[in-house]
């Protein structure tokens, strides 16, 4: 059996993702770069800094800025989002979540959050989840973020164990990545046709239960 379950936050524990995007999308029009959510598909479980790289990328600008500009913008981003996240409350996450954190604090299975935002505590705060996680990762300690393992990698480390006796859940194909080239096994919340064939997937959150992971893992 799993000894912990590694959560990502964006899209897993709550809706942020679409703040994000709502952000992301005002940013661009102040810079003359129109984005949509099909390219916001490319920023789910992607740093702020590459995220803000990507849109540069996608707008022909990656040459306009200078690296305090480039700060500059990364800053704006994080102030628009900070405003839209204010008001997020318990009401706000997802269906499902608060059930399975409790049965697995029950089931003394270690809990990590392992989100590439630097607003995760922040949230988890907002949401009333602190007490529930045994550690937070800190993304600003890691090297390489998702699709590199690094955040999972120091998730489970943080909990005294090691990726192989984890679950990790995501909603981004990056962060799918991310697990699986750390070692532990992923569960999706998403589609098939965006995160893989060959892994358990859910379409929504009230189906991830500790049954249900339990039935999924592999020993
Ligand atoms: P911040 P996750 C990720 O969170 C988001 O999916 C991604 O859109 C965002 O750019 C990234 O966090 C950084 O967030 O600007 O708040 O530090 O999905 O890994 O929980
Ligand atoms: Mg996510």
């Amino acid at each position: 059996m799993f000894k912990g379950v590694l959560f990502d936050l964006d899209g897993v524990i709550t809706d942020t993702a679409e703040y994000h995007y709502h952000a992301w999308k005002k940013l661009g029009e102040e810079i003359g770069i129109s984005i949509d959510r099909s390219f916001n598909e490319q920023l789910k479980g992607v740093s702020r800094e590459d995220s803000l790289s990507l849109m540069l990328r996608y707008g022909n600008k990656e040459n306009d800025f200078t690296a305090e500009e480039f700060a500059e913008l990364a800053q704006r981003k994080n102030d628009y989002y900070l405003e839209m996240i204010q008001a997020i409350t318990p009401k706000d996450v997802y269906p499902g979540i608060l059930e399975l954190l409790t049965d697995l604090k029950t089931a003394k299975i270690k809990i990590a959050l392992a989100s590439a935002s630097k607003n995760g505590p922040f949230l988890l705060q907002k949401m009333n989840l602190t007490s529930y996680f045994d550690a937070i990762a800190d993304p600003e300690k890691i090297a390489h973020g998702k699709p590199a393992p690094d955040i999972f990698l120091l998730a489970a480390k943080e909990v005294g164990l090691t990726t192989k006796e984890c679950l990790g859940i995501e909603d981004a194909r990056a962060g799918i990545q991310a697990i699986a080239a750390s070692g532990a096994q992923p569960v999706g919340v998403g589609q098939k046709k965006d995160l893989g064939e060959n892994i358990p997937i859910v379409s929504d959150t009230t189906e991830l239960t500790l049954a249900y992971l339990k039935e999924v893992w592999r020993e």
